[in-house]
């Protein structure tokens, strides 16, 4: 027999991820993805923006969080910004750049840990950060934690996109008159880049490689995120303009009118490292993969860094 959550524990549950750090917290039932999400991820797949992450046809999962998570009865959504005046001081004094959210520790494991050690106290789950099929900007989108921007990133009106998405997967029902203020056929990314982009192409102009399409997608084979984290095969040339990223992107981000203001959140976990700041100088001496543990950047592995920096130098 399933228990439903009170409109208190809601509360402190929000107050508590609060002094976490997390921002936008946000409830939702489960849900079933609708029509319209279907069709727009399948038309994703069709036009084969996915390029090698074969993960991402798994539209069975992507398609159902119960796939993931079968005792899903509800849903915390959050955002957590990461940007921190230590980074952008790495930033500036390096020779090479690293994304903003992959100079300190991992946030897979720091961000779970955070928002499990909380949820737990209310309920049975499962904290989610990335690493799972679940749709999250698309999650993130009904819970009303930001819109769709032209970057096909999830963009908070005020704060900016420089934010990871945090959620857990709970085992309890929300209170029976919890209202949910998100109408599904009110949300789309075409409706959402007509009201927040409108005429901005900014980021569609600044990316080195030409890889927003301006839908609300990015084609993944031409995104520099992805040939610097995720590539594994030879992959075809594209035509790129000057760039210093060894690992991840945010030029889409950085030009954005919505991270003018970014809000900052010094949290010493996102702080780069004594070894994130060696590799964004090119600096490898004495450096394994073992030194990488605990890093984002242990997915890119000393070879896979050297080898990204042989290709903008
Ligand atoms: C695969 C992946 C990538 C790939 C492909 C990127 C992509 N845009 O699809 C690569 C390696 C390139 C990548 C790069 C980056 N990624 Co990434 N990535 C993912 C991952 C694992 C899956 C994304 C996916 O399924 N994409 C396919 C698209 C089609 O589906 P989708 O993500 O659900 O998004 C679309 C739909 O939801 C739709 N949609 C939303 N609402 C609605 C409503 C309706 C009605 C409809 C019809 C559609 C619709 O619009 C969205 C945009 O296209 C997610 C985590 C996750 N499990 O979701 C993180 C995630 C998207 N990545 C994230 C980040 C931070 C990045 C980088 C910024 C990292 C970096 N600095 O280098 C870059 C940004 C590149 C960019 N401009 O998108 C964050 C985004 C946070 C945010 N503010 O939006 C996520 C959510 C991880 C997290 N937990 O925080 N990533
Ligand atoms: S992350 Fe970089 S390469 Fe990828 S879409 Fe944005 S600007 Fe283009
Ligand atoms: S740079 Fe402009 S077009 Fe791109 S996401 Fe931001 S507001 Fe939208």
């Amino acid at each position: 027999l399933s228990e439903n959550l009170t409109k208190n524990q809601l509360e402190q549950i929000e107050i508590h991820l609060q002094e976490e750090g997390f921002q936008n917290i946000s409830f939702l039932p489960y849900f079933e993805v609708s029509e319209a999400f279907k069709h727009f991820y399948l038309k994703y797949l069709s036009d084969k923006k996915e390029a090698n992450l074969i993960y991402l046809r798994n539209t069975e999962a992507k398609f159902d969080i119960r796939n993931i998570y079968p005792q899903t009865k509800s849903i915390v959504a959050a955002s957590y910004f990461y940007l921190n005046s230590k980074t952008l001081e790495a930033l500036k004094a390096h020779k090479y750049k690293i994304a903003r959210y992959a100079w300190g520790r991992d946030y897979h494991n720091v961000l779970k840990k955070k928002m499990a050690k909380i949820c737990q106290k209310f309920s049975e789950g499962r904290a989610v950060v990335d690493s799972t099929p679940l749709p999250e900007k698309y999650t993130a989108r009904r819970a009303n934690l930001g819109f769709i921007g032209k970057n096909g990133l999830l963009i908070h009106e005020h704060y900016g996109s420089f934010f990871l998405l945090v959620f857990y997967l709970m085992e309890k029902e929300l209170p029976v008159d919890y209202k949910q203020n998100i109408r599904e056929e009110e949300i789309s990314p075409a409706r959402d880049i007509e009201k927040y982009c409108q005429n901005c192409v900014k980021c569609v102009k600044a990316c080195p490689t030409a890889a927003i399409d301006i839908d609300g997608c990015i084609e993944a084979e031409k995104c520099v995120s992805y040939r610097t984290i995720e590539e594994r095969e030879e992959l075809k040339l594209v035509k790129s303009k000057k760039h210093r990223y060894i690992f991840g992107c945010d030029i889409c981000q950085v030009v954005c009118p919505y991270n003018k203001k970014p809000l900052f959140n010094e949290d010493d976990d996102f702080y780069p490292t004594k070894i994130s700041m060696a590799l964004a100088e090119g600096d490898f001496s004495g450096l394994s993969d073992d030194s990488l543990n605990g890093s984002p950047l242990k997915r890119r592995k000393i070879e896979g860094l050297k080898k990204n920096i042989s290709m903008i130098t």
